[in-house]
């Protein structure tokens, strides 16, 4: 008992009475409330041991480097500087806990600086949002002031050797090393890709951040600054000489109908018609794909780098490609004028929403979609019990749920609208839970491949539900259905597998290319058996121009980059990857080999002067295409460019908040009753789906399981 007694003693002198025990005791209290905060405050979304650990080791390094700050003085200054350090941690630690509560993100420079409708958002709900709790932030240094105040804690004159405290900044440094090594070890890219703040916020910190947000912003503020309205003139000049002419037969063929841009997450071409155990994986889709009401492509690829879903959604709708790192929306989607396709529509007349079963934040969608002009943004909160594990999977929402949930949304939009409906399940790692596995797997033998067919028919059979909504509420006949697979499933890291499921004996690089074909289908019975599947060479860039001039709108006057691909003259048939590889209606350029594309035939170029004087026409345009759309982001050149007939409109006047967008949709209704529900005499269409979630049968797997195909 004494020697217990005894330790506390030491322990406490030590705390109260010296230098390093009121720094240890500043470090403690930092780490406690931001660990607080993190579990009780925001939703980062750890998971598993590693992101757990991740969760607490990360407040512990900045917080050693900045309170050891204090450690350089001597005596009382190294108290005040310590307790000033902290100040500073926490009122940092207490806006974001209030924006957070707000915006399900977190505080970033331009917010702060630009005073714009975030902050006086903020300001004005603030005495609604503020919560008794919030103020832990600041608890502990009440308490310490006390402590000193009341000589609880004794002033140390001594001073700390200089070398010691130089070993505790650069204990701090190493943590924060190591913090860093696990967490790209967790998911790498974290810098590089910039999926979402959460993730740096839960990977590395909360400051860590906020340095990581002021050395962005601060790069993009440079290279806009740097660039002038003269640099969208060359830009301007490449884009006049590529503008396809569109074509009669279809110009303005769609016009005024709805259109759902329905995406298809992860999905490539092989799949359509593909058949696991003589079944066919995706019959809904097929059935779409080979219909005569449907436009569709089998040379069409995607064409994303980095940003991944993100560049996918930056080409279709903006007609420019992602940034040669990074993500664009992430980067420049909060701060760039756009002339977005959401935002065409809108300004003719059209309600515009975006639905995706994850959080909102993901890919910096809830700022940028304000700036590409959607009226709404559905994501995760907006529907019911949608954390409940059983209705989760990988990055968010099961399908069959997330689409019964949109549906009710969908039914209140006025018609026309435009609408984006992100999946989510086939998405890497491809997991699902036993009750909603209706197909077997592939037998590659390759884990992280063999699942992929099981996702990707959980999504076909969340489709084919939808498309029953879409007839029983009556949207189908007036409505453009386009569907498109965003990027690859299985990426080229498996060649065996790939090789297997093509039937061939090995993979080329010529294969990987054409491995790089998504679904591309636009779907309307207003096409008249009009459609069919087209062999233009094609991608991502291009649905922009393609979809506009079917709806009879002309892009002739628009910084873009894609070219229509049901033009009749000036088609290039040229698609650009991201890292300047290229596939055209003539040469495959992939890994540094060149190949005919129509016969896959490896060439070289340097000994067949047709050849590469075609290949050279076709890479200069590529490079081109590439850099010019780069400038136009980097630049933010769109500011310079005045579009005719549009409104450069204002992200202040857009928020995504639950409670705006519910009273939002209950006026624009009574203003403009022509939503299906206003329709149906303020009814919604009965949703049928078996989600075993909801009630619904669960699935089962044929019994027998042999090799593919
Ligand atoms: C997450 C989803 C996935 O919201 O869009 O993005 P991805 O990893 O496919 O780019
Ligand atoms: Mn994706």
């Amino acid at each position: 008992m004494q020697r217990v007694n005894d330790a506390v003693k030491k322990c406490s002198s030590f705390l109260f009475n010296t230098t390093m025990g009121f720094f240890v005791l500043n470090v403690f209290f930092v780490w406690l409330k931001t660990y607080f905060v993190y579990q009780h405050d925001f939703s980062l979304g750890a998971k598993g041991p590693m992101q757990e650990f991740l969760l607490i080791l990360n407040p512990i390094p900045t917080a050693i480097i900045l309170l050891s700050i204090g450690l350089y003085f001597r005596g009382r200054a190294t108290y005040w500087t310590m307790l000033f350090v902290n100040l500073i941690q926490s009122i940092w630690l207490f806006a974001n806990i209030l924006y957070y509560r707000e915006f399900t993100d977190f505080l970033s420079l331009n917010i702060m600086s630009s005073g714009g409708s975030a902050g006086n958002n903020l300001g004005k709900a603030l005495g609604g949002i503020i919560q008794g709790s919030d103020f832990l932030a600041f608890a502990d240094i009440i308490v310490l002031t006390l402590l000193i105040a009341f000589k609880c804690i004794k002033i140390d004159k001594k001073a700390v050797r200089k070398r010691i405290a130089a070993l505790v900044t650069l204990l701090g440094a190493a943590l924060m090393l190591v913090d860093y090594g696990l967490a790209e070890n967790d998911r790498s890219g974290l810098l590089t890709r910039t999926f979402d703040n959460n993730y740096i916020v839960k990977y590395l910190g909360l400051n860590e951040y906020a340095v990581y947000n002021i050395y962005k912003t601060h790069k993009t503020a440079e290279e806009k600054k740097q660039a002038n309205a003269q640099d969208l003139k060359k830009v301007k000049s490449f884009v006049d000489d590529n503008k396809t002419m569109p074509n009669a037969q279809y110009y303005g063929k769609l016009k005024g109908k709805n259109v759902i841009m329905f995406h298809l997450e992860s999905f490539q071409q092989f799949l359509i018609d593909y058949k696991v155990n003589g079944q066919e994986v995706t019959p809904n889709i097929n059935r779409f794909y080979h219909s005569k009401d449907s436009l569709s492509f089998d040379n069409f690829y995607n064409q994303v780098g980095q940003g991944k879903t993100a560049d996918a959604e930056n080409m279709l709708e903006n007609g420019l490609y992602g940034t040669a790192s990074g993500a664009a929306m992430v980067n420049y989607g909060s701060t760039n004028t756009y002339q977005a396709v959401p935002d065409m529509l809108d300004q003719r007349g059209y309600t515009t929403a975006a639905f995706h079963g994850d959080v909102g934040s993901f890919w910096n969608r809830d700022n940028t979609y304000k700036n590409w002009g959607y009226d709404y943004f559905f994501s995760k909160p907006f529907f019911p019990d949608s954390d409940k594990d059983s209705y989760n999977i990988g990055y968010g929402m099961k399908d069959k749920i997330f689409l019964r949930d949109s549906a009710k949304y969908l039914d209140q939009l006025p018609q026309p609208f435009y609408s984006k409906i992100i999946t989510v399940t086939n998405h890497y790692p491809y997991d699902l839970d036993k009750q909603n596995i209706s197909i077997p797997k592939t037998d590659t033998g390759d884990k992280t491949v063999d699942g992929y067919v099981q996702t990707a028919r959980y999504l076909d059979q969340s489709f084919g539900e939808f498309e029953q909504y879409l007839k029983k509420s009556g949207l189908y006949k007036n409505t453009v259905i386009v569907m498109y697979g965003d990027h690859y499933g299985i990426s080229e890291n498996h060649p065996k597998a790939i090789a297997q499921l093509t039937g061939k004996k090995n993979v080329t690089p010529y294969d990987l290319a054409n491995w790089q074909k998504v679904p591309f289908i636009i779907h309307s019975p207003a096409l008249q058996g009009e459609g069919g599947i087209k062999h233009t060479y094609g991608g991502e860039i291009d649905v922009m121009p393609t979809l506009l001039h079917l709806l009879g709108i002309s892009t002739s006057n628009n910084i873009q980059f894609g070219q229509d691909l049901l033009a009749s003259k000036g088609n290039r048939q040229v698609v650009p990857f991201r890292n300047g590889n290229f596939v055209s209606k003539d040469y495959v350029k992939y890994g540094g080999n060149y190949y005919v594309t129509k016969s896959g035939t490896e060439i070289k170029p340097s000994e067949d002067p047709r050849a590469k004087s075609i290949i050279d026409h076709d890479q200069d345009y590529v490079d081109k295409s590439l850099e010019y759309s780069d400038d136009v982001q980097t630049g933010d050149l769109l500011r310079f460019h005045k579009l005719p007939g549009y409104k450069k409109d204002d992200a202040k006047d857009y928020s995504y908040k639950k409670q705006d967008t519910l009273s939002s949709l209950a006026e624009k209704q009574r203003k403009k009753p022509t939503s299906v529900y206003k329709k149906h005499d303020d009814k919604y269409t009965e949703y049928v789906t078996n989600a075993p979630e909801l009630g619904g049968t669960p699935q089962t797997i044929p019994e027998t399981v042999s090799s593919t195909n």
